[in-house]
């Protein structure tokens, strides 16, 4: 068999380096290297546009994102999320003094079951914070219906949601904020860094402050009690640059995902996830579930593809709700939870990224159907 080198979930796909070097004389003309300057504003208009949105304000990482949206959102009491994310999730109400509660998620999306949420709502309830987990949707209409009825906010955590849309437009118009995350590992990365889409202006401006130290605009005097989020220039300028081959490199994790798809469609047991409601995705992430027909459980199927050089990954195991600082809450016990606990015993993550190339692609699918024969 062919000398393969490992493969991983992930890549990142970079840009020629060469092209990074204007931005940087830029920046080294300027002197200007964070704080708001030219290439942060040039960044924030320029996802606006790329994304459809209207409102946004650019941050250090998706997690300090998280954590500033709910400081701005103004909450007490509990959040309503899932235990089916990664910990930066719950860990941003922690932060802001709040407790999550729990609930458990939908069979088919692997995203907050919107039937469930009523039932966790009580009068310390503020707001609920779904995840749009790999980038596919949330049942956005239920939760926004359910947040009026009951006077919540919702934040939805967006961190894999880069440029998902539904029929009617950008997947990061619904609820009051929606928060992004532009780590390596995401679809469009700026390194390190985040966003939030915010729905107007007066929100926008008490953002951006809050990610200022609380700064007033004018800078003579503190306001709000705020941290240091900002995104420094050199990160801007990777996004800008990330930008200009984002459509190609969405082309082609299309094309991996159909590939997978169709590699996989008879593999009896092995279940691929698909978006519901998405127009337009962003195949962040090719989560399968390995069910009881196939002959493997989930974690031989993962050692057999690490064997062979492919490291999936396990995402999102341990639960949310399973952690030390969590798992001592009522909302945190298995009975709650049935579904994320199969699931979550059953998830690879297998490699996706724009550079995968197509012979890696069906070596895994080999992997995955021969184990199977
Ligand atoms: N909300 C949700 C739902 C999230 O998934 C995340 C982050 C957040 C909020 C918070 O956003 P940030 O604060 O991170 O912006 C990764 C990421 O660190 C994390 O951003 C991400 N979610 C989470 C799902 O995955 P790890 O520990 O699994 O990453 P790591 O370093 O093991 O990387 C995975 C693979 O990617 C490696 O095996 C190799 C490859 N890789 C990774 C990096 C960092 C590269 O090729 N190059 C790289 O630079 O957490």
């Amino acid at each position: 068999m062919k000398q393969r080198e490992p493969i991983y979930v992930t890549q990142p796909a970079l840009p020629e380096l060469e092209d990074f070097i204007p931005y940087l004389r830029e920046i080294w003309d300027s002197r200007i290297l964070t704080n708001g300057g030219s290439l942060h504003q040039r960044l924030e208009a320029a996802l606006c546009e790329y994304l459809g949105v209207e409102h946004i304000s650019l941050f250090c990482n998706g997690t300090q994102a998280l954590i500033t949206a709910v400081q701005a959102a103004g909450l007490s009491g509990e959040v309503i999320t899932t235990p089916y994310s990664f910990v930066a999730t719950a860990h941003s109400l922690l932060w802001n003094n709040l407790r999550p509660v729990f609930v458990d998620i939908d069979p088919q999306t692997l995203n907050l079951d919107p039937a469930r949420i009523e039932a966790a709502i009580t009068d310390k309830t503020t707001a609920i914070m779904p995840v749009h987990c790999y980038g596919h949707p949330c049942d956005v209409q239920a939760i926004d219906a359910i947040a009026r009825r009951h006077g919540l906010k919702v934040i939805y955590d967006a961190a894999h949601a880069f440029g998902v849309r539904d029929q009617a437009g950008s997947l990061l118009r619904h609820g009051d904020m929606a928060v992004l995350s532009f780590h390596a590992t995401k679809v469009f990365s700026t390194f390190e860094g985040g966003a939030i889409v915010c729905r107007d202006e007066a929100t926008k401006r008490h953002i951006d402050q809050l990610k200022n130290f609380g700064l007033s605009r004018d800078g003579s005097t503190v306001e709000f009690t705020g941290s240091n989020g900002k995104l420094s220039e050199v990160h801007a300028a990777f996004g800008l640059l990330q930008l200009q081959h984002l459509d190609q490199a969405l082309d082609k994790r299309r094309q991996i995902d159909q590939r997978y798809r169709q590699g996989l469609a008879g593999v009896a047991g092995i279940r691929c996830i698909d978006g519901v409601g998405e127009a337009l995705g962003n195949q962040a992430y090719f989560p399968i579930l390995v069910g009881p027909d196939y002959p493997l459980q989930r974690d031989q199927l993962f050692e057999h593809l690490a064997a062979h050089g492919i490291h999936g990954r396990r995402y999102f195991q341990p639960l949310i709700s399973s952690l030390p600082m969590y798992c001592e809450q009522p909302s945190s016990s298995a009975a709650n939870l049935p579904v994320a606990h199969r699931v979550v015993d059953q998830v690879i993550c297998l490699p996706i990224y724009p550079n995968l190339e197509h012979d890696n692609v069906d070596f895994i699918i080999e992997l995955i159907a021969g184990a199977a024969a």
